[in-house]
């Protein structure tokens, strides 16, 4: 396969003016006729004209009004190459598409007998012959024809313009997008679709028309998708000053999709995962979720769309932004302090779980990566998390009003352009008279850099010194790294919990959180007038996203966690409390040793339990401890069985020990009454349902009963599938004392649902995750009638979720998960490379087990290695985990 690189970027030998595209379409055969009008870019070192196509037919080729001849051009497997052509030219390409047969979901594809498409990255060139690269943006004109009755609904990018009969049963629908766009944003959907729509009316008093589409039967489940798009319009033009440029915004949904959702221009498709909704069906982390991917793909109209990327290198310049956005929109939308922490600690943890060990593995790349093989396997929690966090960075540096100047150059300098990462960071620096020259490495290293802090407490001078250090692993190609620019927020926090007034030595200002910039491998700050003794609160809200290392004691976490006015690094010293306590464990169970939980960590576990200052969602927060695959991260050779072992003890003692305290808790956060999504409800809700899935793990008659009578009279999905999975993954779910209730409610939940795709999606992730689960399972599972493996979201919940999320029985000791991993891969290549190449992710880690697992994974990955017709999605990740 081959490699692309960033620096061999050239620009594109031609621009496109106008692309004119008519669509007759059929499910085995759309026949599409484009014409698009292009002039040369004389700045361009690439003097041929270079069209993309993949896997479809070309039936006609004009230039300029007359037949290229077969010696006018070159056609190669992915390129269409006309040489010498004029400066002027007029293309019209006729191409056909069996988009029946189209399994990938990219490009023009059916679902449930709709048509939809999706073109980022490269789906449009199985669409038409085109210069389909993010750089070349033009206005498009689309006509759709089809039968009335198969595609009563066509919809595609911009506004309407016309729409009529055709006779014979068929009819259409012209739409016009009045902003340039490049292909990737381009698309199309046809079929059986009914919408929930409003007016809405901005604040410059312009009226637009939102609609939301689904399938018949799912109107009952829209109104929480519309809600957050209004909030998302509103929210953009509040905090950014950002309006929608659009006469009309539709968002539609369908079960079959790639991803989350796409941002096409005023058509944005979706999977229904992040549009259905109401309380039978959906959690409170689906409600969220909605939310926030309403958001995502609404703030990209801006981030993204009327400012795109210049090539695929620069993904992050829309990804990362566009997560930032986000995620302030869902922080600013709870409305208060603790709302904000809440979501910015859930944000982190993902980070730390996901983006983390993606930096440690072989696919570590930079937010800004160099090269790639298939730019689908670089859509990475890397590209947006770290991303993010990177765009958070200039905001903790320059300011909320600092980093809004940066936007707004950012957007006077580049509206209607394709630019790169670099561009955004000099916006940034430009507007706030900054030199952010090294910032730049955040974009160019991969790694988690690790900051190493001292502190030094001089009683006589009344000084307080932090040095701070820093390093960057290794990565892939990368060996050597510099130094980054780090903000690093600090307090300190005297014996009663108050923070303390900070005054850099030399310096007037003074305040009680500053952001130190780290920008050499070491560095020493000193604060004047600190007349007391002093904890550290470091890395405030997570100002950077780094591993940070300190000594703490056991009390001075104790009271960080009791007294810390800054929720993240509250949060924090109880999960470093429950990290050190957690790999002692897995030690100790390696070693056959009895197990013991000390007082200390118990009782600051209880206080917070117990303290009704604190909110319910942050209380939920602190007691959940560390995920098995964050243990896993934090050991030199991961044991996933202890690491289970460990976690399910400390679970149990815990339960043990705060049974009163627990059950207190679960009483004291009812939420009785009509169903409501909102912050605070969802957050008693998670911590009631914390509180029962601890109560359940200490073996007890009692707690059993109280989660089965939540199964059976709960008025809503989040409570419900809680009680579930509490009954399903408590330890004591191993008694076969349960089983058969267990059973029982399995069967019931199944038949109350069957018609709810999304729901039923639940029901295999809690089969594919329970403790109980193993490899045999996981194969009668995919012989059930409701499982498909051609379905992204079924796939997901069965196999992704035993892949990725039941670590202790997919690391079995016999290789059964591995082998069920290499067959589920190679079964998704045939069908949808990209999905394929997401599961093959799951053995990124390999080399972190013990040797015996380690040769069962190794033996894994070559048996796929060596698969005829290996996608190249898939073939990028297997080599670079072999490599
Ligand atoms: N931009 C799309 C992702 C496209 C993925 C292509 N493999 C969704 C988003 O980030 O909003
Ligand atoms: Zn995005």
């Amino acid at each position: 396969p081959v490699t692309i690189y960033r620096k061999d970027y050239i620009a594109p030998g031609f621009w496109v003016d106008t692309v004119e595209m008519g669509f007759d379409l059929h499910p085995q055969r759309t026949h599409v006729a484009t014409r698009i009008t292009m002039r040369r870019n004389h700045d361009s070192a690439e003097k041929d004209l270079v069209l993309f196509g993949e896997d479809i037919k070309l039936l006609q080729l004009r230039m300029n009004g007359v037949n290229l001849k077969k010696s006018a051009y070159t056609l190669s497997k992915e390129r269409l190459v006309i040489s010498n052509a004029p400066d002027q030219v007029t293309l019209e390409i006729e191409t056909a598409i069996a988009a029946d047969k189209n399994t990938t979901m990219s490009g023009l594809y059916v679902s449930n007998g709709n048509f939809f498409t999706q073109c980022e990255a490269e789906g449009f060139r199985k669409i038409t012959y085109f210069p389909d690269r993010p750089d070349v943006m033009a206005s498009y004109t689309v006509m759709l024809r089809g039968d009335k009755k198969l595609y009563p609904v066509l919809l595609s990018n911009g506004n309407l313009v016309e729409q009529g009969d055709l006779g014979d049963g068929r009819h259409y629908a012209k739409w016009e997008d009045p902003f340039k766009k490049p292909s990737y944003l381009f698309a199309l959907v046809a079929g059986k679709l009914v919408c929930q729509e409003e007016k809405y009316k901005l604040k410059s008093g312009r009226k637009v028309l939102l609609q939301v589409w689904v399938e018949e039967g799912n109107l009952d489940k829209t109104q929480h998708a519309m809600d957050s798009l209004k909030n998302s319009i509103r929210w953009d033009e509040e905090r950014f000053g950002l309006e929608l440029d659009l006469d009309r915004f539709m968002i539609v949904a369908t079960s079959d999709f790639n991803m989350g959702a796409m941002e096409n221009k005023g058509l944005n498709i979706f999977n229904t995962k992040y549009v259905l909704a109401n309380s039978r069906v959906a959690t409170d982390t689906d409600y969220a979720g909605i939310e926030s991917v309403v958001g995502h793909e609404y703030f990209h109209n801006w981030t993204g769309n009327r400012v795109t990327c210049r090539d695929w290198f620069q993904l992050s310049l829309k990804e990362g932004l566009t997560v930032f956005r986000d995620q302030e929109f869902s922080g600013d939308l709870v409305g208060n302090e603790t709302g904000r922490a809440v979501k910015r600690i859930e944000d982190v943890r993902v980070l730390r779980q996901l983006q983390f060990p993606e930096d440690a593995g072989p696919m570590a790349h930079p937010v800004r990566p160099d090269s790639f093989v298939e730019i689908n396997n670089f859509y990475t929690v890397t590209v947006y998390e770290k991303g993010s966090e990177v765009v958070r960075m200039y905001y903790t540096l320059l300011g909320h009003d600092g980093f809004r100047k940066g936007m707004d150059l950012y957007f006077q300098r580049h509206d209607g352009q394709a630019v790169t990462c670099d561009d955004f960071r000099a916006a940034m620096a430009d507007a706030n008279g900054r030199d952010l020259k090294q910032f730049e490495r955040w974009y160019s290293q991969a790694g988690t850099p690790r900051v190493k802090a001292q502190a030094n407490y001089d009683a006589a001078a009344k000084t307080y010194t932090l040095t701070l250090s820093q390093t960057c692993p290794k990565t892939a190609g990368q060996v050597k790294k510099l130094p980054f620019h780090i903000p690093v927020a600090l307090g300190l926090i005297d014996a009663e919990g108050n923070d303390v007034a900070l005054q850099l030595q030399g310096d007037s200002a003074s305040s009680t959180t500053k952001v130190l910039e780290l920008k050499e491998a070491q560095q020493s700050f000193v604060f004047a007038n600190i007349d007391r003794e002093v904890t550290p609160s470091i890395l405030r809200n997570f100002s950077a996203p780094v591993i940070l290392e300190f000594e703490y004691s056991d009390e001075q976490l104790a009271h960080l966690l009791a007294h810390d006015n800054d929720p993240f690094c509250r949060w924090e010293a109880g999960q470093r409390l429950a990290m050190r306590r957690l790999l002692k464990l897995v030690n100790s169970v390696q070693q056959g040793e009895s197990l013991r939980l000390d007082d200390l960590f118990i009782n600051a576990l209880r206080k917070t339990l117990n303290d009704q200052s604190l909110d319910p969602a942050f209380r939920e927060l602190v007691l959940t401890l560390p995920s098995e695959i964050m243990i896993a991260e934090e050991m030199a050779i991961a044991d996933p069985q202890s690491i289970h072992a460990a976690r399910q003890f400390v679970r149990a003692t815990l339960a043990q020990h705060l049974k009163a305290d627990l059950l207190q808790a679960y009483q004291d956060n009812l939420t009785p009454g009509k169903y409501s999504p909102d912050a605070l409800s969802a957050g008693k809700r998670a911590l009631k349902n914390c509180a029962l899935a601890y109560l359940v793990e200490w073996p007890d008659t009692a707690t059993y009963a109280l989660a089965h009578t939540q199964y059976q009279e709960a008025e809503n999905m989040t409570d419900r599938i809680a009680a579930l999975n509490a009954m399903l993954h408590c330890s004591s779910a191993l008694d076969k004392a349960h089983s058969k209730t267990r059973k029982q409610v399995l069967a019931h939940f199944y038949q109350e649902f069957e018609s709810e795709a999304l729901v039923i999606d639940k029901w295999f992730t809690l089969q594919a995750t329970a403790p109980t689960a193993d490899v045999e399972q996981v194969r009668v599972l995919m012989q059930h009638k409701a499982f498909s493996m051609s379905n992204p979201n079924r796939a997901r919940s069965l196999i992704f979720a035993f892949c990725n999320a039941n670590p202790a029985r997919f690391h079995a000791a016999d290789g059964s998960g591995y082998s069920l991993w290499a067959d589920c891969v190679v079964a998704l290549n045939k069908l949808n490379p990209q999905v394929a190449a997401r599961l093959a992710r799951s053995m990124d880690r390999w080399t972190k087990y013990p040797k015996a697992n380690q040769a069962l994974m190794k033996a894994a990955l070559q048996k796929v290695a060596a698969t005829k017709n290996l996608s190249k999605d898939v073939l990028e990740v297997i080599t670079k985990a072999l490599a």
